[in-house]
């Protein structure tokens, strides 16, 4: 795929390069004001480039990187619901198209209420070169809306996601786009999207949305791919510098989609999962989490983890504010959201013998952090690779979609493992091709890059 990189060239490329990249991303916030969580993910990307650019100055051409930083589209639009009450309500939805250089724009959507431009440009950015390191012809794209679920009605919920596809069903399809869920967005939500889109477009095409249910459409894994592929990738690291995951303490947080069957794997694993936690807290349990529990409380209460540990017994502990981060584990998988884990958490973490942190959720480690970790040298997994299990079953759901099938589970779990074991062999490969061995982050960098603007190259100034 590559050419000319040669394991002895400066790893931080020309200095010539390096002023150009910081020049882009000057200007990409001065374009982009008051939006800083896409200037963070942006800034991670633009940071590693320097090296492949330099050797491979044909990808910055025609101002390659800056088409990269420029969504293709962006959707944003009024969603007006009714309550059970009869009261009218109004949100904002979004959906940002970023690129479809090699198929389709794929990324999830997320209701909550701290969604905003720029929270939707920093996943839909992300999702870019997670998607290229599946290597499942699938484009970069993302949505969602300020919409709260919490506390809401089954019927409010349907109401919402009704009023949100009215909308949102101009701009999606099968060959277009295929949005999925995210933070608020799970089963439940997929099936009133999905319906809705039936509804209005009189057509039975099921490749639109994916994590559907596995009777209408769905694949096997999808719902548990995303924790069970960040597990796999933690353990590849783990393999790689000669450790086992079985036996570990592991620190998971969030307590949804992800966190859950995080949890799952790692019990399967043979490694012990210490904690969860949600917006209010956190739960230590020192005989690992009882995931029937949890899931009983998650995934049909909609409860909180104080549920948890209420229900548990003695093992296990409720600690309100805080962060799983303070308990001394051998491993950390982030799994709720961006920024919940700081340079101070990445001391305590290390202070407490950490030896890999791996990302379930999008950014959840703060760059600060990060360089906390690295230079402790400690494993650490970033999301676009860690994480890229879930996008990547949603893409095998649309192969199925495309050809009426419906695959085993075992073949989507084995189909998963292989992908998730790829992601990580082409992200070491290409840090080591680049003059930074080990680094995951310039490895799932570079290796994303590369591919996407190679066919962006081929298909001309777009
Ligand atoms: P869920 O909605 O199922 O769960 C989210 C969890 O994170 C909840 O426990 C929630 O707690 C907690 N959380 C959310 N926002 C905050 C916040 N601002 N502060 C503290 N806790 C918070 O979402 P998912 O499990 O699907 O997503 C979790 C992460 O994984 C996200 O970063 C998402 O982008 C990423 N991801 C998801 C994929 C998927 O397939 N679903 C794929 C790849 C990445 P509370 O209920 O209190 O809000
Ligand atoms: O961040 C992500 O990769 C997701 N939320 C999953 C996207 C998808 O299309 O399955």
């Amino acid at each position: 795929m590559s050419t000319a990189a040669t394991s002895t060239q400066d790893p931080r490329g020309t200095q010539q390069t390096r002023d150009a990249l910081a020049s882009l991303h000057d200007e990409l916030v001065r374009r982009n004001p008051a939006q800083p969580e896409f200037h963070q993910a942006a800034h991670e990307v633009l940071e590693s480039l320097a090296p492949v650019l330099a050797a491979r100055p044909e990808l910055a051409e025609a101002a390659l990187v800056e088409r990269l930083c420029e969504p293709e589209r962006q959707i944003v639009f009024r969603v007006p619901w009714q309550d059970d009450k009869g009261r009218t309500h109004v949100n904002r939805g979004y959906r940002v198209e970023f690129n479809s250089a090699l198929g389709p724009y794929k990324g999830g959507l997320r209701f909550h209420p701290s969604v905003n431009l720029s929270v939707v440009k920093f996943l839909g950015f992300e999702q870019i070169f997670k998607n290229a390191l599946t290597g499942l012809g699938i484009g970069g794209g993302k949505g969602g809306s300020d919409f709260d679920p919490h506390g809401k009605s089954d019927a409010e919920v349907m109401r919402f996601c009704q009023a949100f596809m009215t909308e949102l069903h101009r701009h999606i399809g099968d060959h277009t786009d295929v949005p999925a869920g995210d933070i608020g967005v799970g089963g439940r939500e997929i099936g009133y999207l999905f319906g809705q889109y039936r509804r209005i477009t009189n057509r039975w095409e099921t490749g639109v949305l994916t994590g559907k249910g596995t009777g209408w459409g769905g694949s096997a894994i999808r719902t548990e791919a995303t924790g069970y592929g960040n597990v796999l990738f933690l353990a590849e690291m783990l393999r790689k510098r000669g450790e086992d995951l079985a036996g570990r303490q592991a620190l998971v947080s969030g307590s949804g989609n992800v966190a859950i069957y995080t949890v799952e794997k790692l019990h399967q694993l043979g490694a012990v999962a210490l904690t969860v936690s949600d917006s209010r807290g956190y739960v230590v349990d020192e005989k690992g989490i009882d995931l029937d529990l949890l899931k009983q409380i998650k995934e049909v209460e909609r409860g909180r983890v104080s549920d948890y540990a209420e229900r548990r017994g003695a093992s296990a502990t409720y600690v309100p504010g805080g962060s799983v981060w303070e308990v001394p584990a051998d491993v950390a998988l982030p799994s709720a959201t961006q920024n919940e884990l700081n340079a101070a958490d990445a001391e305590t973490l290390v202070r407490g013998g950490v030896r890999a942190v791996s990302e379930g959720a999008n950014m959840p480690v703060t760059p600060e952090a990060v360089r906390v970790l690295k230079e402790a040298g400690v494993a650490y997994g970033p999301g676009k690779a860690a994480n890229a299990g879930g996008v990547a079953v949603s893409a095998l759901e649309m192969r199925q979609n495309s050809g009426r099938d419906t695959w085993s589970r075992e073949r989507v779990e084995n189909e998963l493992a292989t992908v998730m074991r790829d992601i990580h062999d082409v992200c070491w490969e290409t840090a080591e091709r680049y003059g930074t061995p080990g680094d995951y982050v310039s490895g799932a960098n570079i290796a994303g890059f590369e591919r996407v603007a190679e066919a962006m190259r081929a298909q001309g100034l777009i």
